[in-house]
């Protein structure tokens, strides 16, 4: 259980003043210079000591991803790109960062950019967070004005820009190499991996690209040590963690905890709880909408973090924690977001681009119960197909809520397709 001291954005509800002395006054830029006298080894061994992977989905260790960045240049340039632009349904998380602690993450973004010898940051930021690229933009500033930034970035004798730049409100654009694509003024597609951007990234140069929340928590760890942040959670899930908890709870909110935090004391220490009690609880998408849904009977186990989610076939994802209760239609949650992913397919791998357009076709019907029940092991089957045959990650993201939909409510599909025939179709599903 996490206390108020052990929290790294001690601003996230935007209470305090976000200015450059306001976070100042909350440690932020505090010491800088001298974590940059460390030197990088010392950066990149006490982020890896740290036990941090990856926030924006993947889980991918922070401190390893930076490891693989050339030591020295072969007369390119390096990169540090920061992922800023936050779409996955439910996920709300550096947005309150951006907002609210917008100096914690340009300081991570300094040190982060020292690390893997890089003298430019970009920040993706999604083009519908107007006020946050505002408030980012704001603080950038103030931070160039007062020498944190630029040549000698607080007399640290490195030098460093920060490019601020705005997405165009495709979701795809935040798979990392698209997003490299789109930040070159291309059409934002994703590139076949490997070369992996630390090889061959922007402008085919040697790049990292990293997460906000990521990036945003490294100022704060190296202050108080790898080992404080380890100290956290469960081995190789290590770490305080925002959660964006919407859906069916009293109150939704963004908050900072633990990670492995358990399921229900997370809902209940900051959400009010279930609305109607823990045991109206129907279905949960513990990582964002890109992941398998768990049921109320996981639900009372469930362990918020990398490992054990994936043990149950869902994934902590972005941790964007969307409740469902007992009243939701969930055949029709799910339609709604194949329809999501087939409107944010790029289209240019077959089974992403056939296979995102059938499976929300057959989930039309399964939603009105204008099916057959043998389409149910069809849709299955479709899914399997899309399944790690693409180039992205969006095909999987496709077809995973797909997957856990039937596996966990395959009765209440063939009972809708049932009740159609005999003209019993729910008030809700006929909307
Ligand atoms: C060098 C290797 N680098 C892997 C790097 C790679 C990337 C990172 C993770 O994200 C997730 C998905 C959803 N040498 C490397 C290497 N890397 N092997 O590590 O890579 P990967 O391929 O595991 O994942 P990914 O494709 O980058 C997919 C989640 O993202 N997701 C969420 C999207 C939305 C947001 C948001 O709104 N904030 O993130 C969508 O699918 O959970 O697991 O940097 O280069 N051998
Ligand atoms: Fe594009 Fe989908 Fe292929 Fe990803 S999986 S590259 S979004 S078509």
């Amino acid at each position: 259980m996490l206390t108020d001291k052990d929290r790294i954005f001690t601003n996230i509800y935007g209470m305090a003043d976000r200015s450059l002395k306001g976070a100042q006054s909350r440690g932020a830029w505090d010491g800088t210079a001298d974590i940059i006298g460390k030197g990088r080894d010392w950066i990149i061994n006490e982020v890896k000591a740290s036990g941090l992977r990856g926030r924006g989905g993947a889980g991918f260790p922070t401190g390893l991803k930076w490891s693989f960045m050339p030591k020295e240049s072969d007369g390119r340039p390096s990169y540090l790109v920061v992922n800023a632009d936050e779409s996955e349904p439910g996920t709300c998380k550096d947005r309150e960062i951006m907002r609210h602690d917008p100096h914690l993450f340009i300081e991570g973004c300094l040190i982060a950019s020292f690390a893997m010898n890089a003298n430019t940051c970009y920040i993706y930021i999604r083009g519908e967070y107007i006020r946050e690229r505002e408030a980012m933009q704001i603080a950038i500033d103030e931070a160039y004005d007062a020498g944190l930034l630029g040549k000698n970035a607080c007399g640290s004798g490195w030098d460093m820009d920060v490019y601020l730049h705005h997405g165009a409100g495709a979701y795809i654009c935040g798979e990392e190499t698209a997003l490299l694509e789109s930040l070159e003024g291309r059409k934002g597609m994703p590139r076949l991996k490997p070369p992996f951007p630390a090889n061959t990234g922007l402008y085919g140069a040697p790049t990292t690209v990293n997460n906000v929340e990521s990036i945003a928590v490294v100022p704060t760890i190296l202050r108080r040590g790898g080992a404080w942040f380890a100290g956290f959670g469960r081995e190789n899930n290590a770490g305080t963690k925002l959660f964006a908890i919407s859906g069916h709870v009293e109150n939704p909110c963004v908050v900072e905890e633990a990670m492995s935090i358990p399921l229900q004391e997370l809902l209940e220490r900051h959400c009010g709880g279930v609305r109607g009690g823990w045991k109206n609880l129907k279905t949960v998408i513990p990582g964002g909408s890109s992941v398998r849904c768990l049921p109320h009977t996981i639900c009372d186990e469930a362990i918020m973090d990398f490992d054990w989610l994936r043990g149950q076939g869902s994934g902590l994802g972005t941790a964007a924690v969307i409740v469902m209760d007992q009243n939701t239609d969930i055949i029709k949650a799910i339609w709604r977001l194949s329809k999501f992913y087939k409107h944010e397919s790029c289209g240019q791998c077959t089974p992403c681009r056939e296979g995102t357009g059938w499976m929300m076709r057959v989930m039309d019907r399964l939603v009105t119960g204008d099916a057959e029940v043998e389409e149910i092991d069809m849709l299955l089957d479709v899914t399997k197909q899309v399944e790690g045959h693409t180039i992205c990650a969006l095909g999987d993201a496709a077809a995973w809520p797909i997957q856990g939909l039937i596996q966990h409510y395959r009765n209440e599909i063939e009972d809708r397709i049932k009740h159609k025939r005999t003209g019993r179709v729910s008030a809700v599903a006929a909307e």
